[in-house]
């Protein structure tokens, strides 16, 4: 039994079920923070809303889904075996193959029977004489547990966007986000898909492919690079294999979006036309995200970004035979990568389809839904089933579905209704012994998400494993160290382009949501080293409390 587990007041509450630590998710953090707990002895329970584990590769099932961050790296470090027995078949695996990986993490480390699933947390309560949290489940079960941890993720609430209309649609209408498992066949149909962000860019070529015919509305148009998705031979995963130490090191350490690849040593300005449009060329044969690490100051400095786009467009040009379509499909309102830059396996080239039609809905948007039709501008485009790949209420979306009370009964839903506030996006002052993996104001969605579960995972199993060890029951950020995090976070992101475009980063994509950059854009391994020397120096920052209440143990 743990220390924590031995805390006066459990069990007491008869049909009260207790635990050291209850977990909300069981996609790749949730798993990994029950296995870091269990075999430090922690008693666990997971709480999973989805019918198996994978979090959002259990949703995401829309056709053409697949990882954008290459799959050697796109996966657990924290087993030398499972990196070893796991063989990718693709360079960007296909979500059906990341969901059978998640599985598999799960049955190897009989992870299973401390989740439940199909069952959500809908409330949990911070109770100040105990100093547990007191949480209740879908299902009506009661439970305390000394520490809540969210591994709820940064996209996994699907949104419906209010449309005219859209209730009375007599088609099917399907959410990329919240997919049917049994998948769809659009054979024969013709299909509406609102939105051309990363779900949209993936999902439109594999409809195309099957529908009579597929009409794209279109908002904002994206930036995207081709991915160059290919079979990995088994050379290329040795390859990664032997080199994983100092891959993982590098992603962990160096990086700033936790992906291992060569860094530019230079701005965009220091080459001459001739060399820089070499350098894209080579990034854009290359394919995927490190398109964007062709120079340094790509998201830093509007010039340097401007050719970088310019590129984008023209190749946009080059790919889309008809120049008014490909004029549609130019971005025009936002540096790139400025919103998360999409990766695609034959986007643009989609359009050649004879049935293919963009739609440009800017500026007026949609006017309405009708029976059979989605109408733009007056006219009615005849459809039989629609795809709303219109995206997620990000970062904040998931914990604020959920009634948390911290102390004197406030709710974070209210702490938060300007903007989410946490020290190093691991806790927010007022909530005690209740942590967010990777929560807004960290790395999170800027990098490779599943270093980032990892880095926080260890951080949090290392925190509560030295609570043990010292007997302290509680632990909160400070407001102190919290403002200061708050302001250095914003701080950061505007010396940075990210700000100028209206994206989901800022919470612009849901009406009404207060506009703040919510991730660290710090870099991967700028953020590992603050968080390493907090703990370092006794967990600066934070209020640790011994089990006597009175007694503050260290403060910062
Ligand atoms: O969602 P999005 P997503 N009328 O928010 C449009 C990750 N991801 O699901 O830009 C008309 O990016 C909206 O238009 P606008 C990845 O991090 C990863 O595609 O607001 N249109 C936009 O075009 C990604 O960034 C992977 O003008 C409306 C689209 O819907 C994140 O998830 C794959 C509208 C939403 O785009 C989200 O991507 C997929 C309306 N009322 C996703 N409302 C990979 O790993 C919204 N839109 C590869």
């Amino acid at each position: 039994m743990s220390a924590v587990s031995s805390i006066p007041g459990k069990n007491h509450a008869g049909s009260v079920e207790a635990c050291d630590v209850i977990v909300v998710g069981a996609g790749f953090a949730g798993m990994y923070m029950l296995h870091r707990l269990r075999k430090l002895g922690f008693s666990v329970k997971v709480f999973e809303q989805g019918g198996d584990v994978g979090g959002t590769w259990y949703w995401n099932r829309y056709p053409g889904a697949r990882c954008d961050v290459e799959s050697m790296q796109y996966s657990y470090s924290f087993s030398d075996e499972l990196q070893r027995e796991w063989d990718w078949s693709e360079r960007y695996a296909p979500q059906p193959e990341i969901l059978k990986y998640a599985r598999h993490v799960a049955d190897r480390f009989n992870l299973r029977p401390d989740i439940t699933f199909n069952t959500r947390v809908d409330r949990a309560e911070f109770d100040e004489n105990s100093n547990h949290w007191e949480v209740t489940t879908s299902d009506g079960r009661q439970l305390r547990a000394a520490f809540l941890v969210l591994a709820t993720g940064c996209l996994s609430n699907a949104r419906v966007p209010e449309i005219k209309g859209l209730s009375e649609f007599k088609g099917k209408v399907y959410h990329t986000g919240h997919w049917p498992h049994e998948g769809v066949d659009f054979t024969d149909q013709r299909v509406g898909i609102i939105g051309t962000g990363s779900s949209a860019i993936q999902s439109v070529p594999v409809i195309a492919s099957q529908a009579r015919h597929l009409f794209v509305f279109q908002r904002t148009p994206n930036f995207s690079i081709p991915a160059r998705n290919a079979a990995l031979t088994d050379e290329e995963r040795e390859a990664f294999r032997r080199n994983y130490p100092e891959i993982r090191r590098f992603a962990r350490e160096d990086s700033r979006n936790a992906i291992y690849a060569e860094l530019p040593d230079r701005g965009a300005l220091d080459d001459g036309e001739n060399a820089r449009r070499a350098k894209y060329e080579e990034r854009w044969e290359k394919g995927g995200l490190t398109f964007m690490l062709a120079y340094n100051n790509l998201l830093l400095d509007q010039a340097a970004n401007d050719t970088a786009a310019n590129f984008v467009r023209e190749k946009i040009a080059e790919i889309v035979a008809d120049p008014a379509t490909a004029r549609i499909l130019q971005p025009d309102n936002h540096p790139i990568g400025t919103k998360r830059i999409c990766v695609d396996t034959n986007y643009y080239a989609t359009f050649n389809r004879p049935n293919v039609t963009l739609v440009n809905i800017r500026p007026h948007g949609i006017e309405e839904i009708r029976d059979h039709a989605v109408r733009v501008g007056g006219n009615d485009y005849e459809i039989d089933a629609l795809v709303l790949a219109t995206g997620f209420d990000a970062m904040t979306g998931s914990v604020a579905k959920i009634d948390i009370l911290g102390r004197g009964g406030a709710t974070l839903n209210q702490k938060w209704s300007d903007g989410p506030k946490t020290y190093l996006g691991l806790m927010s002052a007022g909530f005690p012994n209740l942590f967010i993996i990777t929560g807004p104001g960290s790395p999170s969605v800027l990098s490779n998400m599943i270093v980032s579960i990892e880095q926080h995972v260890d951080w949090i199993a290392d925190c509560l494993a030295f609570m043990r060890g010292r007997g302290l029951e509680v632990i909160e950020a400070t407001r102190q160290a919290e403002e200061k995090w708050v302001a250095h976070v914003n701080d950061v992101a505007e010396t940075t382009l990210y700000p100028q475009a209206n994206s989901w980063y800022m919470g612009a994509n849901i009406p009404g949501k207060p506009r703040i950059f919510m991730p660290y854009i710090g870099g991967v391994g700028v953020y590992r080293k603050i968080c390493d020397e907090v703990a370092a120096k006794g967990y600066e920052g934070f209020a640790m409390t011994a089990r006597e209440p009175e007694r503050v143990v260290a403060t910062s």
